[in-house]
């Protein structure tokens, strides 16, 4: 599968190598809908012997009740906690496990777009960082100062440089940890629509009309009228739009995998 490797991501890696010594404890953020697949794997040996919380983001896109027993299978082996960090009251719960009397640093890690600028501003409580609604958007690694017994190290996000795995990619893809417009976005969405026809064959159902997710595409773009010259289907808008409102909540809350799986 064509991967999204931008090279800041082995930069960032390389970084969060060599600043692992100064921390003291690891936020890790990943997104509700996949906390599986979204966990930064190939990191994790690196963070061994350190303090972690493991934060489910974007539970608001996500099914309650799947998020819930997810926290509950992470949470026998790490501390763990779900939200939506734009409306978490909370939201100090995440750090105040590392707080000690003197000073502590911490490194907020996860995959491309989970939420980690958006912790990192809601906690500081202004716009440290940029933020924004596709991945990549941190290039380099920041510390940026709470208090005076806190810093945090906002880091980019990371990502694998192969993935053979058609439902590892398409899980990426819906949660836009890929950029899907950097990559060959047609079979991209293909992949994500055929785990969701396994996963969640009512929503195939609700895309549009046919009897064969081919046919549902080609409806659901007519319907819309995204129609190029001579009345031909425009494929490329009808799939970007549909992948957005996917992911976007416009079809419901969807989680893309269950605990009970792993
Ligand atoms: N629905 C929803 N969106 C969120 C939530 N938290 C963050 N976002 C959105 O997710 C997008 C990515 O947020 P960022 O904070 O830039 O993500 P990041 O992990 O720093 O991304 P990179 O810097 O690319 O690694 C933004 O559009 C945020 O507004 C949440 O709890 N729910
Ligand atoms: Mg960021």
């Amino acid at each position: 599968m064509e991967v999204w490797y931008p090279s800041h991501v082995e930069k960032a890696k390389r970084a969060i190598k060599s600043l692992i010594k100064l921390v003291s404890g690891i936020v890790e953020v990943v997104d509700a809908r996949a906390p599986m697949a979204t966990r930064p794997l190939d990191m994790e040996p690196y963070f061994k012997d350190k303090k972690r919380m493991i934060f489910l983001n974007k539970a608001d896109l996500a099914e309650d009740d799947v998020t819930k027993r997810w926290v509950e299978k992470f949470s026998k082996d790490c501390q763990t906690l779900y939200g939506s960090i734009k409306e978490m009251q909370n939201i100090h719960d995440i750090f105040d496990p590392f707080r000690s009397d003197h000073e502590v640093n911490i490194l907020v890690v996860g995959m491309p777009n989970v939420g980690k600028s958006t912790l990192v501003n809601m906690i500081k409580k202004r716009r440290a960082t940029l933020i924004g609604d596709k991945p990549g958007i941190t290039r380099s690694v920041q510390w940026i100062r709470i208090d005076d017994r806190m810093k945090l190290l906002d880091t980019p996000g990371i990502t694998y440089p192969r993935i053979s795995n058609e439902t590892l990619y398409a899980k990426l893809g819906l949660c836009n940890v890929i950029d899907v417009e950097q990559v060959d976005f047609e079979a991209l969405v293909y992949y994500e629509l055929d785990l969701l026809s396994k996963i969640k064959p009512e929503l195939i159902e609700k895309i549009g009309e046919g009897d064969s997710i081919v046919k549902r595409i080609e409806s659901y773009g007519m319907q819309r009228g995204f129609i190029i010259k001579g009345g031909v289907l425009d494929i490329n808008r009808t799939l970007l739009t549909l992948h957005r409102e996917i992911t976007h909540e416009k079809f419901g809350k969807i989680s893309y995998e269950m605990p009970e799986d792993f």
